[in-house]
């Protein structure tokens, strides 16, 4: 793992990337800039927070979460790579993949009057190989400037096409869940995850009563908008790259069964996740790439 030291000499920016021990005792990346604050953790290439000037924090994160290597961080932004949900053909593997339970390296720094960013790469560990066999590389890089922007490059070093699916499977704060609602998806269809994947099409706004899981498909147009009248804002998520948008609330019983979710904790956090899942999984021929983007955005109401 890479020094505090070492990461501030070679990658530190004055006023801008700092590096020091977080959660876990795992390094993180602090980006501070005229449009606010983000800080990354090296452990799992994950970005836990996202704060813009004149706004409360944006992402969400357990107080349950565990910093633990194998162990996936309940809340910010998961890298969920390189397949959603179960393994497509073997139930012993973790759900979600393997990045996000593995350790990065930081690779990359810049900042210019407008944004400031850092990079972060994921190369094939001992971890990794037992449950994916292609060489692979990813890259992270996390951009903060009027929006942030979450960029997840996937490069195929197999000498063979691979097929993956892949999230940003963003944790964000809400005033109340039960008086929020999620725009922009009128008309999509999606798969109802809670309903034997049966399709289904969605009618106005997404509201909360209940757990929601469903995975929205040909969204590649679509950005979907949190609506929060309460905390005064809209924060709007768009992607790159994404074909499909995944919305989670676990309401009471999910979150009840999780070890690193506190029982009434669903009711500060929604999940809006720009993906390929499913029928939108990638296919990547040798040595071709892909970037699946999140784009997150806050506007006053
Ligand atoms: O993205 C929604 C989802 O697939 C839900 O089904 C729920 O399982 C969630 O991801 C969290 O998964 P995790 O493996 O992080 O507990």
């Amino acid at each position: 793992m890479q020094s505090i030291a070492s990461l501030n000499e070679q990658y530190g920016i004055d006023n801008r990337i700092r590096f020091q021990a977080g959660p876990g005792q795992f390094p993180m990346a602090g980006l501070a800039n005229q449009f606010g604050s983000a800080v990354v953790s090296v452990y799992g290439g994950h970005v836990l927070t996202y704060q813009p000037t004149d706004h409360a924090p944006v992402l969400w994160v357990s107080d349950q979460a565990q910093y633990e290597q194998g162990k996936a961080i309940r809340g910010g932004i998961p890298v969920i790579w390189p397949w959603f949900g179960a393994h497509p053909t073997d139930a012993n593997k973790p759900t979600h993949g393997f990045a996000r339970k593995q350790l990065w390296e930081v690779v990359g720094s810049r900042s210019d009057g407008i944004t400031t960013a850092v990079t972060l790469a994921l190369a094939p560990t001992p971890f990794s190989a037992e449950m994916w066999s292609h060489p692979f590389q990813l890259e992270l890089t996390v951009t903060l400037g009027a929006v942030l922007d979450v960029a997840l490059k996937a490069i195929n070093l197999d000498d063979n096409p691979v097929t993956l699916s892949a999230a940003l499977h963003s944790y964000f704060t809400v005033s109340d869940i039960g008086q929020v609602l999620i725009a922009g998806l009128d008309g999509a269809r999606y798969l109802d995850q809670l309903d034997g994947m049966v399709e289904k099409t969605q009618d106005g706004p997404v509201m909360f009563s209940a757990e929601v899981d469903r995975i929205y498909l040909d969204t590649v147009n679509r950005s979907a908008e949190i609506v929060d009248p309460s905390l005064q804002r809209a924060i709007r998520v768009s992607g790159r790259g994404s074909n499909s948008t995944v919305i989670w609330n676990p309401w009471t019983d999910k979150a009840a069964r999780m070890a690193d979710f506190g029982n009434d904790e669903f009711r500060q956090m929604v999940c809006v996740e720009t993906a390929n899942a499913d029928a939108d999984a990638v296919t990547l021929d040798p040595e071709a790439s892909h970037e699946l983007a999140t784009i997150i955005e806050v506007e006053p109401l």
